[in-house]
């Protein structure tokens, strides 16, 4: 019952019912999972039907995605257990052109919640600045996502790019989106693709091991 009136309320873009609804079913012993994937993913998934087929549109969305955000946010701490000791070091980024980030988000809180530290560089990173932030910050991991077909080419671009800067080398680049697919990860180069959040952490953990 709550996990579908926490859908609702994301589809409806009601972010302060998704406040009230995540404690209180949290408080209800309610599985923090259940709560992401039957309640605040479920909700999105049935806007974003709606959006492909033209009853909704940018606006509706762009509400319904903040009320998510605010729902991930209150469970982050229950979703991620803490680690002392990091794994390796990742920086990560949604691809120039690219304004989605709750799947980058859903990355970033399960590498996190794996013992990594992680770097976030946003949505919409130009190749030049996700080049520079890996000669800066030195990371074992590069993580992209993209999720428009028209963006997932820069992820091409910025495994070029990498190579030409001299930093491919010992660098491991792992991607993801709803249009990426391993073909894609092994024709650009990349070292791991996973489908989803929980797939990308194994793959980070694999990828250093
Ligand atoms: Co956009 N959008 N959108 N949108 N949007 C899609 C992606 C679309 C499929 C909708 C549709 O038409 N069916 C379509 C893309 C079509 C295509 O190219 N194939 C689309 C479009 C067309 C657009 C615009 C062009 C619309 C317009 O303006 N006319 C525009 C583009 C803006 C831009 O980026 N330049 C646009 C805008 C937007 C909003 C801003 C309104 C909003 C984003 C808000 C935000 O992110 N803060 C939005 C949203 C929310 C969606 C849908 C509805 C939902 C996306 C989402 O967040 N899903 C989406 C339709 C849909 O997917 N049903 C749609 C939930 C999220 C958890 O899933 O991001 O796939 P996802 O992440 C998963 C996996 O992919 C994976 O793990 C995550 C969790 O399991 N993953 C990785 C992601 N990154 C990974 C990285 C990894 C590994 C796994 O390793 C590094």
């Amino acid at each position: 019952m709550i996990l579908e009136e926490l859908a609702i309320a994301v589809e409806t873009g009601d972010m302060k019912k998704v406040q009230a609804l995540i404690p209180q079913g949290l408080a209800d012993g309610v599985d923090p999972q259940d709560l992401l994937d039957k309640g605040l993913l479920a909700g999105m998934a049935a806007l974003g039907a709606r959006f492909k087929a033209g009853e909704v549109f940018v606006p509706e969305v762009l509400i319904a995605a903040r009320a998510l955000n605010a729902g991930t946010v209150l469970l982050k701490d229950k979703l991620v257990a803490g680690q002392s000791v990091s794994k390796g070091k990742v920086v990560i980024a949604t691809v120039s052109g690219d304004l989605h980030d709750i799947g980058k988000n859903l990355v970033l809180m399960m590498l996190e919640s794996t013992g990594f530290e992680v770097i976030d560089l946003g949505v919409d990173v130009p190749v030049e600045a996700v080049v520079e932030a890996v000669r800066e910050n030195k990371p074992d991991i590069l993580a992209m996502s993209a999720l428009l077909t028209t963006t997932m080419a820069f992820q091409k671009d910025i495994v070029e790019a990498l190579k030409v800067a001299g930093l491919r080398d010992g660098l491991k680049i792992m991607i993801g989106g709803a249009p990426v697919t391993q073909d894609f990860c092994d024709n650009i180069g990349a070292d791991s693709y996973s489908p989803d959040a929980p797939g990308a952490a194994d793959a980070a953990l694999a990828l250093l091991s």
